[in-house]
């Protein structure tokens, strides 16, 4: 809420010049403006992003009705989008009650699309769910071009105030809309689009969406262009996310309908298959929404997964005694797609699907096809049930293991970890604990802070690679065992990230590629064994200084090489030495006094130095970790920390490029 910009007052659209009717529209888009993060969520980069996502639902919707095609989104060079689709269009006669032009309506009423379509599984209804009327009344520049009934229609708009009446400016044989936004920079923190954050939404929208043919095209810059279709659907989105492992059981799908409470079907896909690795990846989507805190129609598809592939497994004499829901998780890759059309969204992120009826219709068609489909592919059941009883087996080992994290836990104060230097303050939400590569690090982090409020817990080395390994040897692992002790949320089934003994966690690592690669792992672990913590915002990475500017007495510190030289312009007094390649001279003592030195490492730094650049509230920056697409993450972690190397090796051979500062 405190990211909201109220805008000045001369710049809200006061007109007189209108019926009563426009005026009350207006006045529903002056809302927006003086409270956009109610309607889109926030106005950083994520709500920016939203309106594109706004629009191209409403172009989804269209597809999904059965009138469109091609939907083809630009990012253009003067920082405008345009989603242009090849659906009815929006219609432009006049409006039944309103006696304005029908787009006009669209255009300047929040929740308006929704009053025309009576198809039932939209994905504009959803999360936020408020319209193109929306992206209008955020924009700087609107333009609305129609192609309908032989004509091309088109209006503008500035900030959701009309420039232009609906007009025709030619003639045409197609149909569609296309809507060109800039966005209003006095209301968004960034206005600059990022083509890979549009690009995964528009991918993941094409695999949901096997009918439709999006295109991604970037004129900004080198111009990119990027066409997503998958006719595959499911099956093609399971192999993209599991690109990077090896498939034990290949792709299995299975799709049904049955009836809702609300009287319509409510439509499900799931596709499913198992890798190599011994992680679950489960996405869920209701309409075209990523239903990240899951739902009912996760927990239809989980219990009879269990409970078919048991009764298969019991009648064919595979297994004595049933295996348990955990064993039919490990290495298991699932989609699950559901149309559903009152959908109640719930949970901390409304991304919960909390129609009770959803999880027995779920149930019953994942109880019947798979079922038919086990009874038909013997030896794909019977490798589900090798690989199933594998890890069961590891489970009873595993438990042992397990025991001792949970006794250590149990026991609270007296056995929490020795290394950990813990805060006086007993209040999650004001305490932090830092994870610090090094014991010397360590130390210096122990000095430097406030111990009311700050814990310090070292770490000596590598951690383990959790992306390769089975429970029981995640927990074997000393490290990972102390930092689970330590924050005290319990581990697996029992994990819960309300009960975090503190409210935020720092991973502190050195900024070299040995730093880079504990952040990883340390990242891979929160990922995919506290992601919760991960979605609850309680995830944070410390931001050392890389560098040291001194001039006598005076210490200045940079994080990064633009801040190291203005620091150097300013106590130059804007004299800038040249060596004698023309360059700045940056290192070592200069000519007027100033020595420059490189922060190697946290170890580096003494206590006081620490606790002023990297840990003091008032003074560090913190990278808050968070994740947009679970997708993306998902496989960025599979390349990076799986094991295939040849993925790995594309996907640091694509990225070099973007990183920077590499300190090899
Ligand atoms: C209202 C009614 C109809 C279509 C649309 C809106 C519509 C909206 C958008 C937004 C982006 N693309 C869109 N395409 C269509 C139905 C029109 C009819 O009955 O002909």
């Amino acid at each position: 809420m405190n990211e909201e910009i109220l805008p000045e007052e001369n710049e809200l659209p006061k007109q007189n010049t209108y019926s009563e009717d426009s005026i009350k529209v207006l006045e529903g888009l002056e809302a927006v403006r003086l409270r956009p993060a109610m309607y889109i969520g926030d106005v950083s980069d994520r709500g920016l992003h939203h309106l594109i996502q706004e629009v191209v639902d409403n172009s989804i919707d269209e597809a999904l009705a059965g009138y469109c095609k091609n939907i083809y989104v630009t990012l253009h060079a003067d920082g405008s989008c345009s989603v242009q689709d090849d659906g009815r269009g929006i219609p432009t006669g006049p409006h039944p009650v309103k006696m304005i032009s029908t787009l006009e309506v669209v255009l300047c009423t929040l929740h308006a699309g929704g009053k025309f379509d009576k198809g039932s599984y939209k994905v504009s209804g959803g999360l936020h769910g408020v319209g193109v009327s929306c992206v209008n009344a955020l924009s700087m520049d609107f333009t609305a071009t129609i192609h309908r009934e032989g004509s091309i229609y088109q209006q503008r708009y500035s900030k959701g105030d009309p420039q232009t009446p609906v007009e025709i400016i030619g003639t045409t044989e197609k149909t569609g809309t296309t809507i060109r936004f800039l966005p209003d920079s006095t209301i968004f923190k960034t206005v600059h689009f990022r083509a890979e954050k549009v690009a995964d939404r528009l991918r993941e929208l094409a695999f949901l969406n096997p009918d439709i043919i999006m295109t991604l095209e970037d004129e900004r810059e080198e111009g990119t262009k990027e066409v997503f279709c998958y006719p595959g659907g499911l099956v093609d989105f399971v192999r993209y996310v599991d690109e990077s492992v090896t498939s034990v059981v290949e792709p299995v799908l299975i799709s049904g309908s049955g009836k809702s409470d609300s009287g319509a079907d409510t439509i499900v896909e799931i596709c499913f298959e198992y890798n190599d690795s011994y992680s679950e990846t489960l996405l869920s989507y209701v309409n075209n929404i990523n239903t990240v805190e899951g739902g009912t129609h996760v927990t239809g598809f989980r219990s009879a997964l269990t409970r078919t592939v048991n009764s298969y497994a019991v009648n064919n004499n595979l297994i004595k005694t049933a295996l348990s829901g955990e064993d039919f998780r490990e290495g298991l890759t699932a989609i699950i797609s559901a149309k559903v059309a009152e959908p109640q969204f719930e949970g901390q992120t409304k991304t919960k699907l909390g129609n009770s009826d959803v999880e027995g219709v779920v149930r019953s068609i994942i109880n019947e096809q798979l079922a038919i489909y086990l009874d038909s592919n013997p030896k794909v059941a019977k490798k589900m049930i090798e690989k199933a009883t594998l890890a069961a087996e590891a489970r009873m080992a595993a438990k042992k293991s397990r025991e001792l994290v949970r006794r250590q836990s149990a026991l609270e104060f007296s056995s929490l970890p020795g290394k950990l230097a813990d805060c006086s303050l007993r209040t999650a939400e004001d305490t932090e604990v830092y994870l610090v590569e090094g014991d010397s690090a360590g130390g210096s982090a122990k000095q430097g802070r406030d111990r009311r409020f700050q814990a310090i817990l070292p770490l000596r080395g590598k951690i383990l690679n959790t992306h390769r390994a089975r429970m029981h040897k995640v927990l074997d692992n000393e490290e990972i065992r102390t930092i689970i002790t330590a924050i005290g949320a319990g581990f697996g089934e029992e994990f819960d990230a309300d009960k975090s003994r503190y409210g935020k966690i720092i991973l502190m690592a050195d900024a070299d590629v040995d730093g880079s690669h504990i952040r990883t792992l340390l990242l891979t672990f929160f990922f995919l064994h506290m992601r919760d913590l991960i979605h609850q915002g309680k995830l944070y990475i410390a931001q050392p200084p890389l560098y040291k500017v001194k001039k006598g007495k005076q210490e200045y510190y940079a994080y990064n090489e633009a801040e190291r030289d203005e620091v150097i312009r300013r106590i130059r007094k804007d004299k800038i030495v040249l060596d004698d390649k023309g360059e700045e001279i940056l290192e070592g003592a200069t000519s007027d006094g100033i020595i420059i030195s490189r922060f190697k490492g946290l170890g580096e730094m003494n206590p006081e130095q620490l606790w002023t650049t990297t840990m003091n509230p008032e003074k560090r920056t913190l990278l808050q970790v968070t994740i947009e697409s679970v997708t993306e993450a998902t496989h960025v972690f599979d390349t990076l920390m799986g094991e295939k190397v040849e993925p790995r090796r594309e996907f640091i051979e694509r990225n070099a490029q973007y990183v920077k500062n590499l300190d090899v």
